[in-house]
């Protein structure tokens, strides 16, 4: 898919720090191993409808600034995103606004990448809608049958089976133990899968959690024909797939936001080793989910805050990112009107203290060095703002650098 044109990227002098960053699994922050000068990231993407809110801006914001991070250190980026274009809340919502499906996805997409692109949020090398690669993920069934991890359901409302993912024989059979990357207790697992697209009640399984991989088709239903049937995948296949398609195995980071962690990644990972005998990931991120009026944002709840209706209200983007950085990625926050307008007066205040002539002004270099660091340790941004606010209020002697570090390292143009 197409994506959006790339933010500018000003050079700095010298190099930063390679980021240490919190790895879910292991709870706890490491430094993901860097291969040939070259850090793979891939961040889970829409499912395109009510695009894009405040906290789809948030999670990509986190992955934007990790991929800053690692520039800003000399390493090469490569970076891959799918869109989540077939799936039942899509589908549903089409349904209910009488909207064709393949039409909402697309109005969805594209405003969803002008968010981004208005955001200066850098985009994927790698932009895969599900659609555009059925016959990949029905293969991949097709493979995970046949070594025996893949069985049938019976259906009673369509002509073929239902595809699962069996849990248990991956685990006699390969690497990937269930809780390598969500360690949760039993209980929560299955309140979650019941949470989040799971269907732990579904009869004829042979455990409540494993995974729909391949959906037969049912009247009504957009469906392909494939390698396995008539019908469309499952979730956590579609991104096993496309991510290994584009970044190969085992590679540096998957990222997402933390509704994410099970069973998406759980299974995305279970699924990704079955078919590559090669873990998914080295690291797993995830950051924080931000609430609104007492919730977690989202489109089922549908407490929304959308950015392209902040941006048509005449909110700066800018003022947008500051509202946001102001969290650490991986915190759980709630968002009110009020974080907008601290935004738009620590903007003002920057640009302000850019102009500022100070007769001891801060040394640009050493402000420099700060962020950066702070940047290497799991993308502190409150710390980098609060290190920004104190020079910018003293002055500093080389106001261009400045603007450069923030442009840069946090995306912010002023
Ligand atoms: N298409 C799937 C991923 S394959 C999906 O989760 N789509 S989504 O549209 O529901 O969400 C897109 C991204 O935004 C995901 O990474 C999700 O974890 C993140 N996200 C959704 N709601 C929030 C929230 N309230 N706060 C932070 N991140 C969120
Ligand atoms: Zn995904």
């Amino acid at each position: 898919m197409r994506t959006w044109t790339p933010p500018e990227l000003p050079e700095l002098p010298g190099t930063g720090l390679p980021p240490r960053l919190f790895h879910t699994a292991v709870g706890r922050t490491v430094q993901p191993p860097i291969e040939d000068g070259r850090a793979t990231l891939y961040v889970c993407g829409i499912t395109p409808y009510d695009a894009t809110h405040l906290g789809h801006a948030a999670t990509y914001l986190a992955f934007d600034l990790m991929l800053r991070a690692w520039r800003d250190a000399g390493i090469a980026t490569v970076y891959a995103q799918n869109i989540t274009d077939i799936d039942d809340p899509l589908l549903e919502r089409a349904r209910d606004t009488g909207v064709d499906w393949r039409q909402l996805a697309d109005e969805q997409i594209q405003l969803f990448r002008s968010d981004m692109h208005q955001l200066s949020m850098l985009p994927p090398e790698h932009y895969v809608a599900v659609t555009e690669c059925i016959d990949d993920i029905a293969a991949a069934v097709l493979r995970l049958r046949e070594i025996g991890l893949a069985y049938s359901v019976p259906t009673a409302d369509a002509e073929g089976d239902d595809l699962y993912f069996d849990t248990h024989a991956a685990q006699s059979q390969t690497e990937w133990r269930l809780g390598d990357v969500a360690p949760l207790d039993r209980a929560t697992m299955n309140m979650l899968s019941a949470e989040r697209g799971g269907d732990p009640g579904r009869e004829g399984k042979r455990d409540p959690l494993d995974p729909l991989l391949w959906r037969a088709a049912r009247e009504g239903e957009p469906s392909w024909s494939s390698a396995v049937g008539e019908g469309r995948p499952g979730w956590h296949i579609e991104c096993a797939v496309i991510a290994q398609a584009a970044l190969g195995n085992a590679f540096t980071v998957q990222g997402g936001g933390a509704d994410l962690t099970f069973p998406h990644h759980e299974f995305t990972a279970a699924h990704a080793t079955a078919l590559s005998d090669t873990p998914l990931a080295h690291t797993y991120c995830h950051a924080g989910l931000i609430s609104y009026q007492g919730h977690k944002m989202s489109k089922s709840r549908g407490n929304l805050v959308l950015v392209s209706r902040l941006l048509e209200a005449g909110v700066e983007a800018p003022a947008i990112r500051l509202a946001l950085l102001a969290h650490h990625y991986r915190s759980e926050w709630e968002w009110f009107d009020e974080d907008l307008q601290t935004a738009k007066r620590r903007l003002e205040a920057w640009r302000i203290g850019l102009e500022r002539s100070s007769e001891q002004p801060v040394d640009a270099v050493t402000v420099l060095h700060q962020l950066r660091q702070a940047f290497a340790n799991d993308l502190d941004t409150p710390v980098m703002l609060a290190t920004l606010d104190a020079a910018l209020d003293q002055g500093v002697d080389d106001p261009e650098l400045v603007r450069d570090a923030i442009n840069a390292l946090l995306g912010v143009r002023l």
